[in-house]
């Protein structure tokens, strides 16, 4: 019987069930189970589907007992800003709603009208993305949305899986800084932007720092996956980005960067406090919280989810989508076309492919025909954006960064590396790739 640490991983396309064990002092993972994170359109909403990741999420624990592992302790981790809300019984009120909802458009400028943005970015340090917790708040507060009314606690992604599985609610703190309500110097909630807002002030409960125990694994869960043994659950630095970041080695000669590749792309540094002048704001900087008390100041890129959405069309109409034809054929592909891939057209269209060749057209460019083009446009794209943000941040820095490393499922992506590489100017180290199940793994152990 070998012990084994959990770590359940969910991100915006893909979830996975990864064991860690120590083994002469190394860590040694063993992914156990994967499977898709889709987003669901129903009634002019897009969805989570929460009850069957959280059957997954238990399909992949039961799979790690069975194989013979005893489990240590599990950890949670997810994307961020979402949430769902239960009521004083703890039933889940609807299923959580997909940050690429479109209904907070609109939002933050209507909120900015009330609310002095100079100030509020100096309080909460985050970049302001309509996705944030807060304007889907806001937009839930709008329409008098009912759940709203009922609510007892909101609980993030990571918040929210734990609670099923032992009971104990509570907010740890990498996953509530995703919300724009936190207070990054005090590290909790900020009560007064709350009540502002006219949000109920129980629905935001104790902010539990890396570290802290969820509770134990409820006896119906324990018979479902089959053990008779209690299994805490760990608070871990259950924001994904967060997680991978953490894993990122910092050295005394070098500026390390990070780029967390994945649906998303994550661009910063590690920082002991929180950065809130007005130029990390004009920049478009975030400060979230890390691990050990640290900041992490980053940049909220549209990563590869633009190829994910192009791939999933191509893979409906039977087209060839492995990475092992797209990337050479992007290679040799012949186009100039270049897209701003945080523009909202690329947040949720119904098609991306018609998402893009709109865009080249409304800006003078030839749209990208075949395959290799598209993906070609999509990479130069991501590239030269990663260009401008590491220019950004080498001017907020007091030294520029020296090398940069790219972690996380993205980093495979060798192709996009090295258009990175020449693109910044700045040697690009690869991996690792499961760098937030590492993280996660290694605050459980600590
Ligand atoms: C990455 C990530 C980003 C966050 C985005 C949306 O998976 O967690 O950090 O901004 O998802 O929640």
């Amino acid at each position: 019987m070998k012990e084994a640490y959990l770590a359940i991983d969910f991100g915006g396309g893909s979830g996975r069930v990864i064991a860690g064990c120590l083994s002469e002092g190394e860590l040694v993972l063993d992914t156990i189970y994967r499977f898709p994170n889709r987003q669901v359109r129903m009634g002019g909403h897009v969805y989570w589907d929460f009850l069957s990741l959280f059957e997954d999420m238990k399909t992949g624990i039961r799979m790690a007992v069975e194989k013979g592992y005893t489990l240590k302790s599990i950890g949670i981790d997810t994307w961020g800003v979402d949430f769902g809300l239960i009521d004083k019984q703890g039933n889940l009120l609807g299923n959580p709603v997909c940050y690429r909802d479109s209904r907070t458009e609109g939002m933050p400028e209507e909120f900015f009208s009330k609310v002095d943005v100079k100030a509020h970015y100096a309080e909460s340090g985050t970049q302001v993305m309509a996705i944030n917790t807060l304007f889907q708040l806001y937009a839930m507060k709008k329409e008098d949305n009912a759940q709203l009314k009922v609510a007892d606690k909101l609980l993030f992604m990571p918040d929210l899986f734990s609670y099923y599985l032992t009971g104990v609610a509570n907010n740890e703190y990498s996953i509530a800084s995703t919300s724009e309500l936190l207070d990054a110097k005090a590290r909790t909630w900020n009560f007064k932007l709350i009540r502002e807002l006219g949000l109920p002030e129980h629905l935001f409960g104790e902010v539990v720092m890396p570290g802290t125990s969820r509770g134990f694994l409820k006896p119906e869960i324990k018979e479902q996956i089959g053990i008779d043994y209690e299994v805490e659950v760990i608070a871990v630095v259950s924001h994904d980005t967060a997680s991978a970041a953490s894993v990122v080695p910092l050295s005394s000669e070098e500026k390390v960067a990070f780029l967390s590749s994945g649906t998303w792309s994550l661009l910063g540094v590690m920082s002991d406090e929180p950065i809130l002048t007005e130029e990390a704001r004009l920049a478009g900087f975030t400060n979230e919280g890390g691990t050990d008390g640290k900041i992490c100041f980053l940049q909220n890129i549209t990563g590869l989810w633009i190829l994910q959405k192009l791939m999933q069309e191509w893979k409906e109409e039977g087209k060839d989508v492995a990475y092992s034809t797209l990337l050479p054929a992007a290679e040799v592909a012949e186009t100039d076309a270049l897209i701003d891939v945080d523009d909202t057209t690329f947040q949720c269209p119904v098609s991306m492919a018609e998402a893009i060749t709109n865009y080249c057209i409304t800006h003078q460019q030839t749209p990208p025909s075949t395959q290799g083009e598209f993906v070609k446009c999509v990479l130069r794209s991501l590239a030269l954006r990663y260009k401008t943000g590491m220019e950004a941040l080498n001017r907020l820095l007091p030294e520029p960064v020296t090398k940069l490393y790219v972690i996380g499922g993205g980093s495979q992506n060798k192709y996009l590396n090295r258009l990175t590489e020449e693109a910044i100017g700045i040697p690009v180290v690869e991996g690792p790739v499961e760098a937030t199940a590492i993280g996660n793994i290694r605050q459980q152990m600590k």
